[in-house]
């Protein structure tokens, strides 16, 4: 038996790179089918490779440390949010994306891409992620600036990238990788109609793992979440922790909160306290609504 990860599966057959460095074709056992765990991209697999012109098989998945359902993707471990000085970013979207990374327990990075555009939001971004165990990098696909630093950051790690329809994700793949993911002129794109569903797949390429990005700018919390806990994803507020008035405190607009104090006195950026507040409302209204919606 070998051992090897799954790159993408297309109908009933699923394409394996082996940890032999060699690339093969699987059918799945309709027992691991049967245990209604479908094979995705991402997936450590166990398998026995086919014999001439027999097909091979796909025996086991092994444990997943992450799991995403749209796309439909196992073990990502680093996730590169991606947001541009145009289209004008969507901070809010980053916040949300880095709660859910944090859920699943993936590091993430957040790029700052077409830095040939304007050289100061990457140095705002840094300000504002500081406590927010998030480094942030600046990259242009069209100088080459910043390019050596992510690749160095991604490699060993199953890698994904998040962000808004137009800042620049493709293009950053093809440029990293060498590839040539279709890229497209941001209002060419929005008149057709973006966000094309297909296969998830994972692209290996010069000892980088990445995940095509179909789909990853629909990513958002999923399922709904007790609003107590949504604090806990920001490592900024750690250090207030435990000194509000009342506990516990969701640090949204309650007396002697210490963290509303932090925001004041400037050790907690004031747009992230405001954002992860409009964060919470949208928790709280979700998770008000959790016995409705089925
Ligand atoms: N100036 C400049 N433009 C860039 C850069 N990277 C991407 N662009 C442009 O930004 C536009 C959108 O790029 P894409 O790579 O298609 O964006 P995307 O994030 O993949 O968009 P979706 O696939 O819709 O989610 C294109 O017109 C690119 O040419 C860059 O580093 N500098
Ligand atoms: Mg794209
Ligand atoms: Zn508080």
């Amino acid at each position: 038996m070998l051992q090897g990860t799954l790159l993408r599966g297309i109908g009933s057959f699923y394409t394996v790179l082996g940890e032999d460095g060699e690339t093969y074709t699987l059918r799945c056992k309709k027992k691991i089918r049967r245990e209604r765990l479908s094979p995705v991209a991402g997936d450590r697999v166990r398998f026995v490779p086919g014999e001439g012109e027999e097909d091979g098989w796909l025996e086991e998945i092994l444990p997943r440390t992450s799991q995403f359902i749209r796309p439909p993707v196992a073990n990502v471990s680093l996730m590169l949010l991606v947001a541009a000085p145009v289209p004008s970013p969507d901070l809010l979207l980053i916040d949300r994306l880095l709660v859910q990374c944090r859920m699943q327990g993936l590091r993430s990075l957040l790029v700052v891409s077409k830095a040939d555009l304007d050289d100061e939001l990457a140095e705002r971004l840094r300000k504002q992620y500081r406590g927010a165990d998030c480094p942030v990098l600046a990259v242009s696909a069209k100088t080459g600036l910043g390019l050596e630093e992510v690749r160095e950051a991604m490699r060993g790690e199953i890698c994904c990238l998040a962000g808004q329809s137009g800042v620049g994700k493709s293009t950053l793949l093809n440029a990293l990788l060498g590839t040539q993911l279709e890229t497209g002129e941001i209002s060419r794109k929005i008149s057709r109609g973006k966000n094309t569903t297909r296969a998830a797949e994972l692209l290996v390429t010069g000892g980088l793992t990445v995940m095509d990005t179909a789909g990853f700018s629909l990513l958002e919390l999923t399922g709904v979440m007790d609003p107590v806990t949504l604090k806990d994803f920001y490592p900024e507020f750690l250090p207030a922790e435990g000194r509000c008035r009342f506990q516990p405190c969701l640090h949204d607009r309650e007396p002697g909160c210490a963290v509303s104090a932090a925001g004041a006195g400037g050790e907690v950026d004031a747009e992230r306290l405001a954002r992860y507040r409009q964060l919470l409302q949208s928790v709280r209204e979700a998770w008000k609504d959790r016995y409705h919606s089925s």
